[in-house]
């Protein structure tokens, strides 16, 4: 936890500021993953020029060392599955009728199974050593994890939301978060889909109606109000 700042942080956000505990508040970095942003991933097999999501890694890697650099907790998800595919629901797998799907071997290994090099984390936003790694089955970070747990252990209460893709994996966190009570910042820059129309209409909904999921911001307005914060860190 960022411990030792002890006053409140306002960001310039919308629908209107955020403001967040530093030492309740956590950095969660979603399924920055070779297997979506790789070519011969799932991503690729789904039909996605994943070259979209690229645009997300320079601002996430200047988050990231802000962030750790002011000592706030970093959690880093995987989206994927057991190699005897026990936790893989039948029909996910059956999904899009690809002819290269979940369990299958790709270019990276096999598709979205935990092991194999296409599930793992791309090189430029490795974990560091002490940064929990969460591995889930579903979509949503908080469905069949121990994150909400982990959490509360930590006495987090407020998340900044990065990573892929903004209308699947993100927004689906995201729900889940506020309905257990999370206030969250979504960075618009730091998350990324492989369609702009549904990234622009994610990031509206989530907005919305004075902020009905949460808030969103870029990464620039966050980092300015962290080096206000705590300006001889950086
Ligand atoms: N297909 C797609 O846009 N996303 C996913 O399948 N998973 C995540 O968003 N991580």
């Amino acid at each position: 936890m960022a411990g030792d700042m002890t006053e409140l942080i306002s960001v310039e956000a919308e629908p209107y500021e955020f403001v967040f505990d530093p030492r309740h508040t956590a950095l969660l970095v979603i399924d920055m993953q070779r297997d979506f942003v790789e070519p011969g991933g799932f991503g690729e097999q789904l039909g996605n020029d994943v070259s979209r999501l690229r645009r997300v890694v320079e601002p996430l890697q200047g988050v990231l060392g802000a962030m750790r650099a002011a000592g706030f907790l970093v959690i880093h998800t995987r989206e994927g599955h057991r190699p005897d595919l026990a936790d893989c629901p039948p029909t996910k797998i059956a999904r899009g009728r690809l002819s290269c799907g979940i369990g299958d071997v790709g270019p990276m290994g096999r598709i979205l199974v935990r092991g194999s090099y296409g599930h793992d984390i791309i090189d430029d936003l490795k974990p560091e050593d002490g940064e929990p790694v969460l591995d889930k089955p579903g979509k949503g970070a908080f469905f069949a994890t121990d994150l909400d747990f982990m959490l509360h252990n930590r006495a987090i209460t407020s998340l900044v939301v990065t990573g892929v893709t903004t209308e699947v994996c993100v927004t689906t966190t995201v729900r889940e978060a506020n309905d257990r009570g999370y206030e969250c910042l979504v960075l618009e820059d730091c998350v990324g889909s492989y369609f702009p129309e549904f990234h622009e209409y994610a990031l509206r909904m989530i907005k919305a109606q004075g902020g009905i999921f949460g808030w969103v911001t870029s990464a620039g307005n966050l980092l300015s109000a962290i080096e206000r914060a705590a300006p001889s860190r950086r």
